[in-house]
Formats: C-alpha cells, sequence, structure tokens
C-alpha cells in the first residue's frame, strides 16, 4: 500500500468556529493528521511526500473556475457574514470581497486565510498523485493522508472545514480510465461529492452518514436524492440513525456495497471519516476500533483497485490507531 502525506498542512490553523452565534473550539486541527502519521510509522507503514502538483485545469473541472480563482486569490483571516438571500444578482460580477466570501460558502465553519489555496491545492495533490498510480496499475491501493478534508465542498461552495473537493477531484481524474464508484464513510454526509457528480452517470456516489435531519449538514443526505439526468439512481444516501453500532453498520453497508457491484466500477475512491467512532468529538456513532478492519475487509471484498481518501474524525488520541484499523483490513 502507498501512503502520501505532505507537512504543508501544518501552515492551515482554523482559529474557531462560530457556532450559535459564540467561537467555539476548531476540532479540524493539524494535531489530527500528525497523530495519524506517527501511528502508521510506529506500525511499520511507509509513508512518502507527493511528487505531483493537481493541475489546475483538474480542479477546476469539479469546482467553479471562479470559485478556485477567487480562493487562490485571497489573503486576510476572515469568515462570512452575508449569504445571498435571493437570485437578482445571480449572473452580476460581485466586486465586495465580503459579498463572494457569503457567495461561496455554506456555514461559518470555514474559515479564509492567505494559505488556503496552498494548503488546499496540496490536500488534494495526494489524492491525486495516488489516483495517477491507481489509474496506470503502478498500484492497487493508496492512501491519502489529505488535511484539509475536502467531501463538504461543493462545485462552488466551501463548508464543513472542506475547500477543494480531494475525493471528487480524484474521483474524477480515475473517470478518465473507467467507471468509478466513491464509498463515503464519514460521520457526516458527503454533500459536495453528490454536488459534484449529481448528474454524472459514470461515477456513482454512495454515502453512509448521519440523519441529516439530526446532524450537520442537515438540508442533503436524505435517501430521496437519487442524482437527475444520466446521474439518475446513480446517487445513493443511507441516513442512520443516533447511536448506530458496528452491526447496525455491517448491515447498511453491505447493501451499499451491492449497489456498487451493480454499478460495475473498475476503480473505488473510499472517503474516510473517522468521526463515526464511538469516542470522537462528535459523539453520534458507536463505532469501535477494531470494527474498522471489518469495515475495511468488507469493502476490499470488491477487489477493486482502490483510493483511500482521509475525510474527518476528530479524536487525536484515537485517529492514528483507528486508520491503523482500518488499513490493516487493505493488508
Ligand atoms: N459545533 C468533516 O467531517 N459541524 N467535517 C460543527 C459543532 C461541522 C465536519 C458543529 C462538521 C463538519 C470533514
Ligand atoms: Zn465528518
Amino acid at each position: 500500500m502507498k501512503i502520501l502525506y505532505s507537512q504543508k498542512h501544518l501552515s492551515h490553523v482554523p482559529h474557531y468556529e462560530i457556532f450559535d452565534g459564540h467561537q467555539d473550539h476548531h476540532a479540524e486541527a493539524p494535531s489530527r493528521v500528525e497523530n495519524i502519521k506517527k501511528s502508521l510509522i510506529a506500525n511499520g507503514f511507509k509513508i512518502s511526500n507527493p511528487i505531483k502538483t493537481t493541475p489546475l485545469y483538474l480542479i477546476k473541472v469539479v469546482h467553479d473556475k471562479d470559485y478556485v480563482d477567487f480562493i487562490k486569490n485571497w489573503s486576510v483571516y476572515s469568515y462570512p457574514s452575508v449569504f445571498p438571500y435571493n437570485d437578482l444578482s445571480k449572473n452580476r460580477r460581485l466586486t465586495n470581497p465580503l459579498a463572494n466570501l457569503g457567495k461561496y460558502s455554506f456555514d461559518l465553519y470555514t474559515p479564509m486565510h492567505q494559505n488556503v489555496f496552498e494548503v488546499a491545492l496540496e490536500s488534494s495533490s495526494l489524492a491525486y498523485d495516488l489516483a495517477t498510480d491507481v489509474a496506470k496499475q503502478r498500484i492497487k491501493v493508496g492512501y491519502a493522508l489529505c488535511r484539509p478534508p475536502g467531501h463538504h465542498a461543493e462545485i462552488a461552495k466551501m463548508g464543513g472545514y472542506c475547500y477543494f473537493n480531494n475525493t471528487a477531484i480524484a474521483a474524477q481524474y480515475l473517470s478518465g480510465y473507467g467507471k468509478v464508484a466513491v464509498l463515503d464513510v464519514d460521520f457526516h454526509h458527503g454533500n459536495g461529492t453528490q454536488n459534484i457528480f449529481y448528474g454524472r452517470g459514470d461515477v456513482l456516489t454512495v454515502s453512509i452518514h448521519a440523519d441529516p435531519n439530526w446532524k450537520f449538514p442537515f438540508y442533503t443526505g436524505f435517501k430521496e436524492e437519487i442524482g437527475v439526468g444520466n446521474g439518475r439512481k446513480k446517487n445513493i444516501n443511507y441516513p442512520m440513525p443516533k447511536g448506530t453500532t458496528d452491526n447496525q453498520y455491517q448491515k447498511t453497508l453491505e447493501k451499499a456495497l451491492v449497489k456498487i457491484t451493480d454499478h460495475r466500477p473498475e476503480y473505488l475512491v473510499v472517503a474516510l471519516g473517522l468521526d463515526t467512532h464511538r469516542d470522537d468529538f462528535f459523539f453520534g456513532f458507536k463505532l469501535t476500533t477494531k470494527y474498522y478492519t471489518k469495515m475495511a475487509k468488507t469493502i476490499n471484498s470488491l477487489d477493486l483497485p482502490t483510493l483511500i481518501v482521509q475525510e474527518g474524525g476528530y479524536n487525536t488520541k484515537l485517529l492514528g490507531d483507528n486508520v491503523v484499523s482500518f488499513l490493516n483490513g487493505f493488508i
């Protein structure tokens, strides 16, 4: 298994999130990736740095061009204040940077600053570099230790700690070589990946996550969202209840894998979140460290060339153990 890491993420330090009007602890911290890296090394996994950078044109295939340029040109530490409140200015070029920040954001959890472009580009490059190896059959399985995460980033909106959708960028690249399935096992609905591929028949998107009636991102992740046009029946959501256990999760995972097999993909991208763990900061599901090996073995039974992309997971003390447990299911 090939694993890519980069220390560039260290310059991305969100100071806080704004929740219910006040400043709250920001869980998406550099220690997350450093803890995973430490455990991987301690458990004998080899780690290298990327040699490729995601081409800008590829980012602009999955994201809106103006959104990408907006992130590229931003320079101060900021949160949005006002969001687009109707469609009258939809096709108007907005000149006020704060108006654009609201337009390109969907929450108050995802601050902008001078280094966002650089760190989000590097994060995507870990996934992109491994995707090139998977596509050209140089490797069967890769793990991209991405930070910031990506699966909440939509075509033209950042949110949920995500800026560029690393999973979608890798899936888009792989779709040039054959049909792709994305399986999102993060605790939160992969709204960004769903949004990007919603009209596409060649990329199946499947997400198992906390019921949006209960948890973030609230507005999407319902089972009625099945895709449109060519993408009809190529988006599948499995909302899960509070307190979901290993056994409940496993049953749903097995159903999801049947749908993935029906799609006949040549490549699999796994959006891996460990925020489903019983002791995660979000305390929503009750999955155990040991179960991640079984989850991974079940996924690996598809026997597909697979790219694993790191998404969420916020108990920095346990993240490393949980990632190692998952990756052990692939070796
Ligand atoms: N005050 C990912 O797991 N909700 N993003 C915060 C708590 C935001 C999670 C609310 C959750 C975003 C990649
Ligand atoms: Zn998450």
